[in-house]
C-alpha cells in the first residue's frame, strides 16, 4: 500500500506526477503550509525530517524525492518506460546526471530566494530598507549569476533534445519541472534566450498525467 503525503505547493508534487505516470494507486494525504510557510508539524509524526515527499510504502516512511522516484521506478516501471536502460550510456548519463543537478544545484539557490524574500516581506518596516538591501546583494553575488550559468546549460541540453535524457519523457523531466518553474517564476524567463526551455515546460504541462496531478494536488505557484 502506497501512501503520499503530499505539502501545497511543493516538491511532492514530483511524486503525484510519477504515480501518475505509472498508473498505480495511492493514497494522497494532502497538507497546508503553516503561517511561516513551513510543513505542519504532523508530519514530524510520520518521519522526523518533517519534510515533503513522505511515501509510506506499507507503513514505511521514505523520504527525498530523488530517492522515492528511484524506488517507485525500481518496483513499478518494469518495462523501464520512464528511466532510459544501462546499455544507452548516453541517455543513462543525462539521466542520471539531470536527476542530481536539479536537487544538489538549482533547488539550494531557488530556495535561497524564497528565504530571502520572506525575510524581506517579514521585516518591521524601520528595518525593511536593510534587508532589501541585503537580499538584493545576495541576489547579485550568489543567486543571479550561478542560476544564469545553470539556466544556459539547461537551455543547451534542451536545444539538442526533446527532454532531459534525450529523445524520451523520463522521470529526470519530472525531477527538474519544480526547478524550472522556480526558476521561471517572478518576472519569468527571457522567452528568445530560453525558448527551449518554457517550451518544454509547455509539453511537460500538456502530459495528461501531469494534468491529473495538477487536479490532484493543486498547481504549483511560486
Ligand atoms: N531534498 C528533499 C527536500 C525536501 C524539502 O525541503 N521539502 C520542502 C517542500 S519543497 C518542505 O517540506 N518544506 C517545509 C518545511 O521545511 O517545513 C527532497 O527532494 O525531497
Amino acid at each position: 500500500m502506497l501512501h503520499l503525503h503530499h505539502l501545497e505547493n511543493s516538491r511532492s508534487f514530483r511524486i503525484i506526477w510519477l504515480l501518475e505516470e505509472l498508473n498505480v494507486d495511492y493514497k494522497l494525504t494532502c497538507y497546508e503550509r503553516n503561517k511561516a510557510h513551513l510543513a505542519p508539524d504532523s508530519l514530524k509524526e510520520i518521519h522526523p525530517l518533517g519534510h515533503a515527499p513522505i511515501l509510506e510504502v506499507d507503513g514505511r516512511p521514505l523520504v527525498e524525492s530523488g530517492f522515492i522516484m528511484e524506488y517507485l521506478l525500481k518496483h513499478y516501471d518494469k518495462e523501464q518506460q520512464f528511466k532510459p536502460s544501462d546499455d544507452n550510456e548516453s541517455a543513462w548519463e543525462d539521466y542520471t546526471f539531470w536527476m542530481h543537478f536539479a536537487e544538489a544545484s538549482v533547488m539550494p539557490p531557488l530556495v535561497m530566494r524564497l528565504v530571502f524574500t520572506k525575510v524581506v516581506e517579514k521585516s518591521p518596516m524601520l528595518v525593511k530598507p536593510i534587508s532589501k538591501s541585503i537580499q538584493k546583494q545576495v541576489e547579485n553575488s550568489m543567486i543571479d549569476k550561478n542560476l544564469k550559468i545553470m539556466l544556459n546549460m539547461m537551455e543547451r541540453q534542451l536545444q539538442d533534445n526533446h527532454w532531459f535524457a534525450g529523445t524520451d519523457f523520463s522521470a529526470a523531466d519530472i525531477q527538474m519541472h519544480l526547478a524550472v518553474v522556480g526558476a521561471n517564476a517572478g518576472e519569468g524567463l527571457d522567452k528568445v534566450k530560453y525558448a527551449n526551455l518554457l517550451n518544454w515546460l509547455k509539453r511537460c504541462q500538456e502530459r495528461p498525467a501531469f494534468k491529473l496531478s495538477e487536479e490532484k494536488g493543486g498547481r504549483l505557484q511560486f
